[in-house]
């Protein structure tokens, strides 16, 4: 009978059923298909390994700082009460080191990139950041890059403090870009209206850092 053929039956809603357990058409990294989670040339690893330049500075939550300066309307001196005052996030990412080891699913507390903009208001010829570490790190970021839905500012993995070796009190967490991108021991940020070379940046890795698209290094 025709009126057995309910709309779910259709062929068409078959098919768009499908494409919607599939993700098809979603550019988003959230609908990317589990066999796609690991990026080409990398490796699973259930440790997490700590990679940084040898000097982990020791930064007391009482004296941290964060100085955000540059083409922001709000340049402000966050110290560790006036951080904790802004809107907390909590995030699940995967690592991936241009080393090539991965690590899934993170568990993240801090202040989302978004919620951060919001407080100190980007203008408008704003295009990128360079972060600061406390043991002296530069890295560079497109502006559109840290404003990323999954970038977060952390101070928590897995429910404990961030620890020291892994960049606490406080680092960046961009899980779409290679983790030299994650500035440890979070300083300060600059706001600048060109994008420039951090360390890495100057040192023959990818200005941007896509894992996806293995931007390990840079070509000239
Ligand atoms: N301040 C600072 N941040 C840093 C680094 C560093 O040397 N100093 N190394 C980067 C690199 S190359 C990597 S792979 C990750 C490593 O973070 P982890 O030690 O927590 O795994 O931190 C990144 N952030
Ligand atoms: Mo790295």
């Amino acid at each position: 009978m025709a009126d057995d053929i309910t709309p779910e039956d259709s062929k068409l809603t078959v098919t768009k059923r499908k494409w919607a357990g599939q993700g098809k058409f979603l550019t988003g990294r959230i609908a990317r298909p589990e066999t796609d989670r690991l990026p080409p040339g990398q490796h699973l690893v259930k440790n997490w390994p700590v990679l940084d330049l040898g000097q982990q500075p020791r930064v007391p939550t009482s004296q941290w700082r964060l100085d955000v300066r540059g083409l922001v309307n709000i340049p402000t001196t966050f110290d560790w009460a006036a951080f904790q005052a802004l809107p907390q996030t909590e995030m699940r990412s995967d690592i991936h080191c241009v080393t090539t080891w991965s690590r899934y699913d993170n568990h993240w507390k801090g202040v989302s990139t978004r919620d951060f903009l919001d407080a100190v208001d980007p203008k408008d010829e704003a295009v990128a950041v360079m972060l600061t570490s406390y043991d002296g790190y530069t890295t560079n970021l497109l502006l559109s890059d840290f404003a990323s839905p999954d970038a977060i500012i952390v101070t928590q993995w897995e429910g404990q403090p961030l620890t020291e070796e892994h960049g606490g009190p406080v680092r960046l967490v961009v899980p779409h870009l290679y983790f030299w991108k994650s500035a440890k021991w979070l300083q300060r940020i600059d706001f600048v209206a060109m994008n420039h070379a951090g360390f890495w940046e100057k040192n023959g890795y990818h200005m941007r850092g896509d894992p996806w698209a293995e931007e390990r290094y840079s070509n000239d």
